[in-house]
Order: C-alpha cells, then structure tokens, then sequence
C-alpha cells in the first residue's frame, strides 16, 4: 500500500507543523524523525523494472500463452478467502488514544481488510494527519478564531463547512484556502504523501466530495442492525444542564493578549467596577456599574441552551446551563426607548454585538448573566457579565464582557434578529438560501466518534447527545443502526426552543465489531411542516 509511511509520523504532525510554520515552511522534515524503515516487497520489484516491463502476475499463473488456456492453473494460484483473511489480518484499522483518554478507531474492520486496503480509510481525512482541527486552526500563520470542545467529542469539518461553504458572506471559501494550504505544501506532499484523495471521494457525477462527511457511507463491515432488532430504548428531556468543564470555548474578537482566559482568577474588582451604558434612541440614557444594575433591577435564574450559530452538522458547539443574571428587559425599559424603537445591539469590550429586536423581550428571558450553573460567569465565558436570550437565539447574540447597549430604529424591522428569524445571521440586507444553513442538527456528546467500547457485548451502553434547531421546536429525532433502512423515531412534542432536547439512547450490542449509527432531528416550521435535515449526523463506535 502507498501511504504507509505516513503512519509512523501522524501523532507528531502538530509538533512538525509548527516547526515548519516557525521557519517559513522551507524543508518540512523533522530532524527528530527517525528515519522510516521500508518492508514493501513492491519497492525491490519497483527498483529492478527497466522502461519495457509492465507489471504482470507474480502468483505463479504461468506467464507464456493465452491467460484463458491455462484456467486450471486456477484453484492452485489463487484463493480468494485465504488471501482475504490475511490482507484483513495485515492491514487492521488503526487505534489511537484521544486526548480525552479514549480509544478511538476511526475505521471499522471488515473481512477483507477493504476497508484500509481499497479505501486507505486510515490515511484519509483530516485527522490521518492533524492531531485536532483545534491545533490545526492555533498552527495556522495568521489568525483564525479557536472553537474548543467541552465534550469530548471530536471537532470535524463539518464545523469549517458551516462557515467556509456556506451563508458567512465574508469567509474564505473552504476550497480554495484549504486546497492552496496543502497542494503548496511539502509536510502535505512529500512527508505525508497525499493526495486528491487524501480529503476527498469522487461521488456518482465525478464530482470531488469530502471523505469526512461521506466516508461512513462508504466503510464496508458494520454490523447492520434493523430498528426492530435493535429495540432502542430513547428517551429525552429538556432539563439537562451541561457541566461548567464540558462547556464550549469561542475565542473573542479581540487580540488574544487580551483575552481573559484563565478561569482560576476572578477579580471582584472587575465586578465592582465594571459599567454598562444604555444608549442611542433613548429617553434616561444612563450608565450604570453592575452592582447598581443588580441593586436596582435584583436577579433571576433561567434554563437556556447556547447553540453557536456556526455549529457543524452533529458537532458539540453546544450547551445548556442555568444562568443568572439581571432581567434586560426592566434595564433597557429603564432607559425609556423612544417612540418606533424597535432593535438593541449589546457590545462587549472587544466589539462584539448583534442586533436584537426589542420585542422578543416580550416573550423570551434575557438576562445580563452574572452566575453559570450557580457559579460566578468565568473568565472564559465573558466574566464580569454576559448577555444571554431565549427564543432561540443562536449563541451569537451572547456578547460577553458587555459594556454597552444601544437602542435603534431599523428600517427593515422584519430582518432584526438575524439568526433566529432568518435562519443565520447574515446582515439584515443579505438573504441567505435555507439549505445551505445545516439545521435541525443533531449530535453524540459523550462520546467521540470512532470510540471502542471493552466489554460491551451483550451488555447495555448509553449514547447521549442534543437535537436543536435554534428558534423551530423539534418535533421528531430519528436513530439508524443499518445505514439509513429503518429508523426508530422519537416524537418531541410541544418542545421548548429556550432549550435544547438532550436525548439518551440506549442499545445491547449483540455481537462485536463497528456500528455506524445515523441521528436525524426534524423541527416544525410555523406552518406546521416538518423542517427536515440537511445533513443526517454519522457517528461511529465499536464494540469489544
Ligand atoms: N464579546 C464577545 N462575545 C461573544 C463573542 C465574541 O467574539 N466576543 N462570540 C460569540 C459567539 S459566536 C459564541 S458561539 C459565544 C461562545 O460562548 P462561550 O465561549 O462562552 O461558550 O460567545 C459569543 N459572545
Ligand atoms: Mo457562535
């Protein structure tokens, strides 16, 4: 198999990453390699031919004649399901550990070893080579914002899609910077041999479609189980609040020198000092410090899910928590909106903001947030204050480190909150085509994909994970053990979009080897119809 020698490198390609981005990429080779020791019996074969050999059998068929005369030379040269097994035996999908401390697989085994042999599944997509799409995105040469995951799931380019192929009208296209970065890039060509295919399948039209999001329709050897068989047992509620430690982290728009990251330190001065200004159209503009507000305006405690607007089909950049905070709708009322008023934009210190319509104020919680999960706002997550809303408000509109509110007039009233109204938050002239928008989505959260599970046969394992669709209700969320043939369907009536729907589903694999389960959520739409998926979620694990 080509590509072989990529295997002894791909833990440290972080490491000689940056090494290269430190000396401008010129000689990419890492000095620390050891050097690879070769055993392919092709190469000796490759290293004797001269330019009027072509490759012919080397099993012994005889190599005079017609092939077709001497068919009883057959049985004897050629065996399929013994050269099967041991080209399965030879080629087994790698296993790495996590660091989440997981043991992951990313490619299912099968008896031929196809799988890795015809696919090279462990040498294609991003993470054969990147350690994580987090550190891929710190090692790049100029900024890119970070998206750490709380959960311990894994990071995909499905989150790159959201907003490198799709609605952001100012991001790059992902086809073009992504392509310039590799196909000019000798770690990618020579130390790591890829190519076309590297980060791509070629679908039915012959057009380039990307491994990652196709590859586990394409794996043979998952153990097929039917909805009936598989007797899931799903359930879900809207209560369930997520950890401060499996809480997401979205850099802010500032310098990184001044962000405020380190959660161990909380200055109560910052609090006690810190002011908010209510501005623009407004009868009693004022300023106020944060313990004025709270001593004026008291506090109140709210369940509320935080979806990035930006997450990625099946991705964890979400979470739910209970927050506290002072209600925004007394303080802005306080500031008295003029007449026709009908949007507020709140900032935070690095510039931050989106514009919000005042009447959702009405009917959705909004809250200058001072306490997460009964603790004080961290660092991290905006500390001394963030602004959260309900409605479905995607986690855009929850500036932290707010320092001013600004109340407007808006001509085009209708296009106000950008995300939940519309469907993303392109500026209120842009329009934006609905399928590109990747939602209802759904996701596994504690587990990544590709994880083995020991001692699991016969024994019942839990996945869990999150359905949500912004400001449309779920209505349904459906599970597949048998590539997308039958479904167990778990209706969700009358949910909440202030919260997200946390399913848990639970399954006694019956036999050992890899699943490949698909998760698809429908929301309702105002009309009543069913909003269905762009995406359906793919995950993997295996069972020992
Ligand atoms: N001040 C400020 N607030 C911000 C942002 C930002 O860039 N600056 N990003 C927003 C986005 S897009 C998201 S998804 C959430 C991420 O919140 P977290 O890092 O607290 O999980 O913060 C929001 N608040
Ligand atoms: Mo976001």
């Amino acid at each position: 198999m080509p590509c072989k020698k990529t295997k002894a490198v791909v833990s440290t390609f972080g490491l000689a990453f940056a090494l290269a981005a430190s000396i401008g990429l010129a000689g990419c080779a890492d000095p620390q390699q050891a050097p690879e020791s070769t055993t392919d019996p092709d190469d000796e074969v490759i290293a004797n031919m001269t330019f009027d050999d072509k490759i012919g059998s080397k099993i012994g068929y005889s190599d005079e004649g017609r092939l077709i005369d001497n068919i009883n030379q057959l049985p004897e040269v050629y065996s399929h399901e013994e050269e099967e097994a041991v080209n399965a035996e030879n080629n087994p999908p790698e296993t790495r550990t996590d660091r989440n401390g997981f043991t992951i697989q990313p490619v299912p085994a099968d008896d031929k070893g196809y799988n890795t042999t015809w696919l090279d599944g462990d040498d294609r997509g991003c993470l054969s080579c990147h350690d994580t799409l987090e550190d891929s995105q710190m090692n790049q040469p100029t900024y890119h914002r970070l998206i750490m995951m709380g959960y311990p799931s894994e990071q995909s380019v499905q989150n790159c899609l959201m907003c490198h192929n799709t609605w952001q009208p100012n991001a790059n296209k992902l086809k073009d910077n992504i392509h310039q970065t590799h196909l000019n890039n000798d770690l990618f060509n020579e130390k790591f041999d890829g190519n076309c295919m590297s980060c791509h399948a070629i679908d039915d039209n012959g057009d380039f479609a990307l491994w990652d999001v196709v590859k586990y329709d394409q794996y043979k050897g998952y153990v097929n189980v039917s909805a009936e068989d598989a007797a899931l047992d799903v359930s879900y509620d809207q209560d369930t609040i997520t950890p401060l430690e499996n809480q997401f982290y979205k850099s802010i728009k500032s310098e990184p020198s001044e962000w405020t990251t380190d959660d161990t330190q909380i200055d109560p001065s910052v609090y006690e000092n810190w002011t908010i200004e209510l501005k623009g159209e407004v009868g009693n503009p004022f300023t106020m410090t944060l313990p004025e507000l709270k001593e004026k305006f008291g506090t109140v405690t709210e369940t509320l899910k935080a979806h990035c607007n930006v997450n990625g089909t099946g991705q964890a950049t979400i979470f739910q928590a209970e927050v506290t905070g002072i209600p925004l709708k007394d303080v802005i009322e306080y500031a008295q909106p003029n007449e026709g008023t009908n949007g507020y934009t709140p900032k935070g210190n690095d510039g931050f903001g989106n514009l919000m319509p005042l009447e959702c104020l009405e009917d959705a919680p909004a809250l200058l947030v001072l306490e997460v999960n009964g603790q004080t706002l961290r660092p991290s997550q905006g500390y001394p204050v963030a602004v959260w809303v309900g409605g479905g408000a995607a986690a855009a509109e929850f500036p932290k480190y707010v320092t001013s509110i600004n109340i407007t007039t808006e001509a085009n009233a209708d296009k106000l909150w950008t995300h939940p109204r519309h469907g993303s938050n392109v500026s209120p002239s842009q329009t934006e085509d609905a399928d590109l928008i990747f939602f209802p989505n759904a996701g596994v959260l504690n587990y990544p994909t590709g994880v083995v599970l020991e001692n699991q046969v016969g024994s019942q394992m839990t996945l869990e994970g999150y359905a949500d669709a912004y400001h449309e209700p779920i209505a349904k969320v459906e599970y597949s053990l048998d590539g997308g043939k039958t479904w167990t369907t778990m209706e969700t009536p009358g949910t909440d979009v202030n919260r997200w729907v946390y399913w848990r589903m639970n399954f006694t694999p019956q036999e050992a080897g890899s699943y490949h389960l698909k998760v698809r959520a429908y929301s309702q739409l105002e009309d009543g119809s069913l909003h269905e998926p762009y995406y359906t979620t793919d995950y993997q694990f295996t069972v020992k």
